[in-house]
Parts: C-alpha cells; sequence; structure tokens
C-alpha cells in the first residue's frame, strides 16, 4: 500500500561533527547514485551542496543543501547542512523535514558538542538512524573505535554491516556484509564491482555475519526462533528484521568507507533504500501530533496523501534566479502549485507561488507535492521556517523549530552615514532566512545590536550583507543592559503643588519601596484609606512610579523588582488632576529610592563550555578571572564540560580568548541566566562611565 501515486521516497539527513566529510559523502552518494558524471570536492569547491559564495570562500558549508535525486525507482531527498556549532540551527532544522538521518563518523573523533547536541534532538524526533565511518583511507583512522563511539557516547547498540578492506591511502573496497560480497570502487568510476569474498576476509566476514544475525534474532520471537531452527536466516528474513529494528531504533547499522575514494558508498545508498523508512513506514509507527491553531485541540496525521494538506517549512531563503523559497516537507495530502493555503502559526492566509524541485542550485518545476515530498515553495509573504502551512478548512499546528538562542552580540555601526538604510534592510532579510540571527535596536542603549550562535555566524552574515546588499558595517562592543534596584525599605514623599494665578496644580502622595525577590519585577498596591488620594488618581501615580523606574537615580538604567505601595497623601478639590498626581509619584519614587539602598543588577550568564582536556585548567583559570562561578564540570571520552555562571560583562570578547586557549578546539554555548548585584568595588566604575556618557550624548 506504499506510496501507489507516486515513486517510493527517503527522506535523509546527513548530520555529523563539522569537517567529517557530510559534504564529500554527499557528493559520492550522488556520484553512485548516478545523479552526477564526476565527483566533486570540496577543497577544489566543486561540490553539488557546497555552492554559495561563502561555502566556496571557508571550503565548508554555511548552509543546508537540499540534493534530489532518484536511485532504484527511490525519491531521494538528502540534506547536507552544515556542522558548525554557530550553524546549528541549519541541521536542527533539517532534523524537522526527514524521516532518518545518516550520522557520520570520522577518525578517532568522538561526539563533539555540535553532534551531542544534534544526538539530542534526534533521539527526541525518534528518528531511525545509519551510521558510515568516514575517512578510512588516512592514517589514523579506526573502525572500531568509530564502533566504540557509537556504544559509549551515542549509547547505541552498533551492528556492523561491512567489513573495511586494506584502509589506508590505496583502500578500494568493502565487504558487504548482507550482500556477501566484496564491493570494489573508487572515485575514477561510479560503477562498482561485486566480487565473491576472497578466502583471507571469509572468517571476519562469517564473524561479522554472526554478530549481525544475533542481533536481529534477538528484535523479534519469529525471526529466533527460526534462527535457532536453521541456525541461518535468509537475506529476506535478514532485511525485514533489520528495517524494523532501525525503524524502532533497537540498533545502529554501521557502514564504513571513504567518500573521497568513493569506497563504501554504494553499500550506504542501498541501505538508505532498503532499511530506511518510507515516509507512511515511518509515520505509520508514530503518527504526527499537532495542534488547533484557535482551540489547541491535539490531532493526529498519519502521513498520507487522503488526509487533508498539511506541510512544515523547515528553511527559507532568497535564490539570486527564483527569489524566495520556502523549503517545505509536505506532511500530509497533496497540494498544487498557485493555490491559498493556511499559515497556522501565523494566523494568515498564503497564495502559494511555483513549486520546485532543488539539486543544489539548480532548480526544476513541479507542478503540485504529495505527502512524504520535499518541495521549495517561492513567494510566500509572511511564511518562515518553523511555520506550518495547512488546509484552510482543515487547520493543524505543529511545533516550532526549538533553535538555540545566539550567543554573541556586537553592537554594529554602517561604514557610512549613506549605508544605514542599506544595513538595516539588509540586515532584516537575513534574519528572515535565518532564525538563530538576531538584529535589534536597543531601545535602553540606543545601539543597532547583531546577534548569532558564534564568531563565524557573525562573519558569514556580514559577507552577506556585503555581497547581497552592498553595505559594510563596523563591529563593537555592544553596552550591557545593568538594572537597578533596592536593598532596603524606604518611605517618601512626593509633593507637587503650583498654586500661582489661575487653575493650579496639586498631586500628594507618600509612597513605600520594598525589595521584591530578583526576577519578579514590579508590584504596585494601592493602600490609602479614607479617601487621603481619591480611588480616580491612584492609577495616574502607578504611572509616575513606572515612568520614573525606566531611568533609575544611580546609573539610569531601569529599576525592577520593587514593591511600590502608596500609603497616604492629600489632594485639592480644583487643582489636582491625573498629571499632578503623576509628577507626584514619580517624585515620591525617586525619593524613596535614595533612601532604599539603592544597587546596580547586571545580566549573569549560564555558559556551557566544551573543552578538550588538556586545557580544562587554563579555561577554569580564566573563568575565575572573569568573576566566573564554576557550576559543574563533567567529563567524557576527548573532552570536558565545564558549567558557569559569568557576568555578561565579562563574556564580551570570549570567543577569540576560549579559541587560543584550546587551540581552535573549544566551544561554548550561553544563555541569560539571572540578574545579580555587580561587586560594589566596580559600581563607582560603571556608573561614572554611563554619566559620562550621558553628559557626552547630551552635549551633542
Ligand atoms: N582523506 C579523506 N578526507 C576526506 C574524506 N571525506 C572528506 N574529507 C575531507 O575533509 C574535509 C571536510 O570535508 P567536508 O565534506 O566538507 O565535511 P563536512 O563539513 O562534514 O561537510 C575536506 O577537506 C574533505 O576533502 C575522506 O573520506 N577521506
Ligand atoms: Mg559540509
Amino acid at each position: 500500500m506504499e506510496e501507489t501515486r507516486v515513486r517510493p521516497i527517503r527522506n535523509v539527513a546527513i548530520v555529523s561533527n563539522v569537517g567529517a566529510g557530510k559534504t564529500s559523502l554527499s557528493e559520492a552518494i550522488l556520484y553512485v547514485g548516478g545523479a552526477i558524471p564526476t565527483l566533486g570536492s570540496v577543497v577544489q569547491g566543486t561540490t553539488v551542496s557546497d555552492f554559495e559564495p561563502e561555502e566556496l570562500h571557508h571550503r565548508c558549508s554555511t548552509s543546508t543543501s537540499l540534493l534530489q535525486f532518484t536511485w532504484n525507482q527511490t525519491t531521494i531527498n538528502l540534506l547536507d547542512p552544515p556542522g558548525a556549532l554557530s550553524l546549528l540551527g541549519e541541521p536542527l532544522a533539517a532534523l524537522r523535514a526527514v524521516d532518518a538521518v545518516i550520522i557520520v563518523l570520522h577518525g578517532s573523533t568522538g561526539v563533539r558538542t555540535e553532534l551531542g547536541r544534534l544526538w539530542a534532538r534526534i533521539k527526541e524526533l525518534a528518528l531511525p538512524c545509519l551510521v558510515f565511518v568516514n575517512g578510512l583511507d588516512k592514517e589514523g583512522a579506526a573502525f572500531p573505535t568509530a564502533l566504540e563511539v557509537c556504544r559509549k557516547e551515542l549509547e547505541c547498540v552498533p551492528v556492523p554491516m561491512v567489513v573495511p578492506v586494506d584502509p589506508g591511502a590505496q583502500m578500494e573496497g568493502v565487504v558487504d556484509v548482507l550482500q556477501a560480497k566484496l564491493i570494489r570502487s573508487g572515485p575514477a568510476s561510479a560503477k562498482v564491482e561485486q566480487v565473491s569474498v576472497p578466502a583471507h576476509l571469509e572468517p571476519a566476514m562469517q564473524e561479522t555475519r554472526k554478530q549481525l544475525l544475533e542481533a536481529v534474532a534477538e528484535t523479534e520471537e519469529k525471526l529466533l526462533d527460526a534462527y535457532v531452527a536453521q541456525g541461518d536466516l535468509s537475506r529476506e528474513e535478514l532485511v525485514q528484521g533489520l528495517r524494523s529494528a532501525v525503524c524502532t531504533r533497537q540498533f545502529l547499522p554501521v557502514y564504513a568507507g571513504s567518500a573521497l575514494r568513493n569506497v563504501g558508498v554504494w553499500s550506504l545508498l542501498d541501505a538508505m533504500v532498503e532499511l530506511l523508512p518510507s515516509p507512511a513506514e515511518r509515520f505509520a509507527a508514530q503518527p504526527l501530533r499537532g495542534t488547533h491553531p484557535d482551540t489547541g485541540h491535539v490531532y493526529e496525521r498519519k502521513g498520507s496523501a487522503q488526509e487533508p494538506f498539511s506541510a512544515y517549512v523547515f528553511k527559507t531563503l532568497i535564490d539570486p534566479f527564483v527569489g524566495w523559497l520556502s523549503y517545505c516537507r509536505v506532511l500530509s495530502g497533496i497540494v498544487q502549485a498557485d493555490s491559498t493555503v493556511l499559515n497556522a502559526s501565523k494566523h494568515v492566509r498564503e497564495k502559494l507561488g511555483h513549486f520546485y524541485t532543488v539539486f543544489g542550485k539548480r532548480h526544476g518545476a513541479v507542478g503540485s507535492a504529495g505527502a512524504g515530498e520535499i518541495v521549495a515553495i517561492g513567494k510566500l509573504k509572511d511564511t518562515q521556517a518553523g511555520d506550518t502551512l495547512c488546509q484552510e478548512n482543515e487547520p493543524i499546528c505543529y511545533s516550532g523549530l526549538g533553535l538555540p538562542r545566539p550567543v554573541l552580540s556586537f553592537a554594529i555601526e554602517a561604514k557610512s552615514k549613506a549605508e544605514i538604510d542599506k544595513v538595516s534592510l539588509g540586515l532584516h532579510k537575513l534574519i528572515e532566512e535565518d532564525p538563530t540571527l538576531e538584529f535589534v535596536r536597543n531601545a535602553e542603549t540606543k545601539e543597532m545590536v547583531l546577534s548569532g550562535m558564534g564568531q563565524l555566524h557573525i562573519d558569514l552574515a556580514l559577507e552577506k550583507l556585503h555581497r547581497k546588499f552592498g553595505a559594510d558595517v563596523t563591529l563593537h562592543t555592544p553596552k550591557i543592559p545593568y538594572r537597578e534596584t533596592l536593598k532596603a525599605k524606604s518611605q517618601a514623599q512626593g509633593k507637587y503643588k503650583k498654586q500661582t494665578g489661575g487653575h493650579g496644580q496639586y498631586g500628594d502622595c507618600w509612597l513605600e519601596v520594598t525589595p521584591l525577590p530578583r526576577g519578579e519585577g514590579f508590584i504596585f498596591e494601592n493602600r490609602v484609606v479614607g479617601g487621603a488620594i481619591p480611588r480616580n488618581f491612584i492609577p495616574a501615580v502607578e504611572k509616575g512610579v513606572v515612568e520614573a523606574m525606566r531611568e533609575g537615580g544611580l546609573s539610569g538604567f531601569p529599576v525592577v523588582d520593587v514593591r511600590v505601595a502608596v500609603y497616604d497623601g492629600s489632594y485639592h478639590v480644583v487643582d489636582s488632576s491625573e498629571i499632578s498626581f503623576k509628577i507626584a509619584g514619580s517624585m515620591a519614587f525617586r525619593k524613596a529610592m535614595e533612601g532604599a539602598h539603592p544597587v546596580l543588577l547586571e545580566p549573569m550568564m549560564t555558559v556551557e563550555i566544551e573543552a578538550p582536556t588538556d586545557a580544562v585548567g587554563a579555561v577554569m583559570g580564566d573563568l575565575n578571572g572573569r568573576r566566573g562561578r564554576i557550576v559543574s564540570v563533567s567529563a567524557n571520552a576527548h573532552a570536558e564540560q565545564i558549567k558557569a555562571l559569568v557576568p555578561l560583562a565579562e563574556l564580551l570578547k570570549y570567543a577569540p580568548v576560549l579559541n587560543a586557549m584550546t587551540g581552535g578546539r573549544g566551544t561554548y554555548v550561553m544563555d541569560f541566566a539571572r540578574y545579580d548585584e555587580v561587586p560594589r568595588e566596580l559600581t563607582g566604575k560603571i556608573i561614572d562611565q554611563y554619566k559620562a556618557e550621558r553628559h557626552t550624548v547630551a552635549a551633542h
């Protein structure tokens, strides 16, 4: 019953640590799959997948490529995202479009932070996986080490599917255990040669095959019975057992070879079709869940073409030739190009433009797309990555992309006044393409602030800004958004009186300010009894307080975490007005704060650093120097994770420092944790600095 209308489909993303060979492997898959005539190379900038100018310049992927091709009557949608930690939004989004994943392991490197994070998401999404151990043509790359990584770091049961033959620079084959054949191949031809297994490789193959048989037999009683009875399983039984074990994530079939030399790739490609689930099979095992955008009612979809149309947008980009494109994974139903649908995430109707298939930078027009397919749609006005599109009368909304927050911020300034508009326009376009990039004008510090996931991410954004919009900027350290609060209870009066001639002004109130626990913000209370201030003026007092809170008396930063109670006052029947009580409220608040032992608060960040073991001492020492508090340290086979609480002010230029301390092997992510009091010895300096700045601004 599987996809009778169209060809079978496999949607697969390739993920790994940066530089493990995803793009090279994608290229080799296309080559073996007959989609390209020659094997391109990342180093020469000739792969189908890495084509953007930034990718060619950096010689690494910076954006997810979609590679659609056909093999064995199966449509394969291969996604090749970048691996760098600061571009993690791309693979995280790609995972939402696929039904299975190929994990590339390389050399003796274990699971680094970026793959660790992806692995966590893969588990959440319960995506079936295959592993490809790449680079076996290189010195020091060992297959057993990779199996150990699967066991220890991915905490999975690896099942080797091949026996690598003569790993090293001249490697030209693997023994495919399922085929019981030696598969010979090389970079000069897309054809593989299947020959019988030479006698000296027979014991290794039998040993691997035995492991496979036992693993498969254990997954199902029927298979176990057959194995016990015959001492063997047929190829059909093996494939059937493997398929269901992969689909339910019971174990990880492990392939191996060299993407660069086109070795072992054919077996992997075969497995993509034979062992990975089709979209329908995946959703039969775990139905899709979405909610009604208005009622929140939960609905399930089985991912069939007969259901109402729904699709998930996992990437948007501006293509130089076709314009705005939204990459969509159709999850249910069928949709025609140029029809009108609902964007359930944004509650707006969208008129769909043309539909395209995508092969790297090449596009082909198609008229419709059905469940399981991936299609690029032109001209969507309000749709962003993470949105759900659906049939208007059957609305459903799937969960958002769940992307990490930016960690690194810069204040940016246009190189020339004439470029300010270009910068602003360009950056707004770039953030529409990339949900992990943030661009805001900070009302408090009056700066334009660009935030990203790391230095590479910011650099790439600026390169694109230059290339696509012809605008250049300079980067500065952004100002810190400090806050003020109080440490003691205090009371004060605010009396505003102007009663000379004509209609006068009269407002008078007594306020009590009390510290609130950190993060509680602001509470206003009316404790006036006996009509000392008429009820209708109380909101005006509150307004005055709120206005005064915007600029604290110490440094001009907003006041937070304060309970303000108005408890007494007086009024004048004629002269009292809202405005006079508002002014009185502001005056009383400022005075009360003076007596309340005001202090400065600074933003504290939770920082998670991963550093190679030999650099951990240096990293921890440096964190101490940054007023950081270590929260925990934990280790895996290759690196240690340090979790610390550090003031944002000490982290503004952390990325290059960590790089230098760890020889480029350290990575970190950070997130806002809370506001903490600035140590007294630093407070004076910060206050002086901001007062001086305010003076200069005022003088201009
Ligand atoms: N020796 C060798 N080098 C490889 C292999 N696969 C990839 N590389 C090289 O490793 C580098 C990173 O490869 P790339 O495919 O861009 O990795 P990605 O970041 O995972 O996409 C490039 O210089 C490739 O030429 C391989 O199987 N053997
Ligand atoms: Mg790549």
